[in-house]
């Protein structure tokens, strides 16, 4: 008799085999045994897995771990590059490997089929002047998230929960991921999430736009977007820029042009000296600065601990 398993379990042994640590092999086993449905047909398929856990579990207690469960901190880390790491997360099939491909260059794989993404990929998404940092994650699924994706959405500067327009279980899908990540300890709307609304473009988007708003809108900053047309795509980047709390200072050499192309990014409330630290540590030791902004006199003279604002010109003087 067949086992006749359902394509996520597929998806799951493909995470599987991919799994680093013994414990995310553990919750990856778990998981497959509970979607596994149960038969005559799946009974091998069953008791190999139970096997393949109590394996892994005994290992565990024998080298004296601790199984820490969805709360397990991992050593997967990309290094922050640029303005901000932002992480994509969501339900199967929302497009966020769509939105990676397109906002950045790089070629992560797009299909119909869920949970095509396997493992996190990275890109560089230029707004403006700036470059953020993009990661792409596998899918989470009902009631569970790889310890992977849970470390990387805890490092990241952003969280984007990304939803499809196109799907008649957004909400569900919207509450699976809250869910998952509150029981993680990582607070979302406090701790900056996004709800990417996407495939806009799609027939009954509207409509389902419209639900979401009136079930989440009070909680989240709801962005409308098409990954596959480009649109509300600057307006869900200038809500990034807003939510990350950051501002652009421009260096400019005495007597040379304004570098409006590498502007100085830093927290909002920064110094004049962070922005000195920010151009190249050599800057900490500057005599003066001048500066030019909506605040200041064309030139004035600032001291170290003044506050700097977005899109302030400042010249230092060595
Ligand atoms: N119409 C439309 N389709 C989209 C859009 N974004 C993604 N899709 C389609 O939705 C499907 C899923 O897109 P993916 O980007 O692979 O989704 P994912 O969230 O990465 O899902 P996983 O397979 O779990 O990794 C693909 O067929 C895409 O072509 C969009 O903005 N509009
Ligand atoms: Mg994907």
């Amino acid at each position: 008799m067949p086992a006749n398993l359902p394509p996520t379990y597929y998806k799951l042994k493909h995470q599987h085999e991919a799994a680093k640590t013994d414990e995310e092999r553990l919750s990856l086993l778990e998981e497959m045994l509970r979607i596994v449905p149960k038969h005559k047909g799946s009974e091998k398929v069953v008791s190999d897995l139970r096997r393949r856990i109590a394996k892994l579990k005994k290992g565990a207690s024998a080298a004296g771990g601790q199984r820490s469960g969805r709360k397990g901190n991992y050593s997967e880390h990309i290094s922050k590059q640029g303005a901000g790491q932002i992480v994509l997360l969501g339900p199967p099939n929302g497009g966020k490997s769509n939105i990676l491909a397109n906002f950045t260059k790089a070629k992560p794989d797009v299909s119909p089929t869920p949970y095509t993404t396997t493992t996190p990929t990275v890109g560089m998404l230029r707004y403006e002047n700036i470059q953020f940092q993009l990661i792409d994650t596998p899918s989470i699924m009902q009631d569970f998230v790889s310890p992977t994706v849970l470390t990387l959405a805890r490092n990241a500067d952003l969280r984007w929960v990304v939803l499809s327009l196109a799907s008649d279980n957004l909400l569900d899908d919207l509450d699976m991921v809250i869910a998952l990540l509150n029981e993680a300890d990582i607070d979302t709307p406090e701790n900056g999430s996004l709800i990417v609304a996407n495939q806009l473009d799609a027939a009954g988007a509207d409509e389902r736009l419209d639900i979401l708003k009136e079930f989440y809108a009070d909680a989240f900053h709801i962005y409308p977007i098409s990954a596959e047309t480009g649109a509300g795509r600057n307006t869900l980047l200038r809500g990034l820029y807003d939510t990350l709390d950051i501002l652009r200072v421009y260096p400019k050499a005495p007597g040379k042009q304004i570098e409006y192309d590498e502007p100085i990014v830093l927290p909002n409330g920064a110094t004049v000296l962070d922005a000195a630290l920010g151009l190249h540590k050599d800057f900490a030791e500057f005599r003066f600065a001048r500066i030019w902004g909506a605040q200041w006199h064309d030139g004035q003279s600032v001291s170290r601990n003044d506050v700097v604002y977005d899109g302030d010109v400042v010249e230092f003087h060595l």
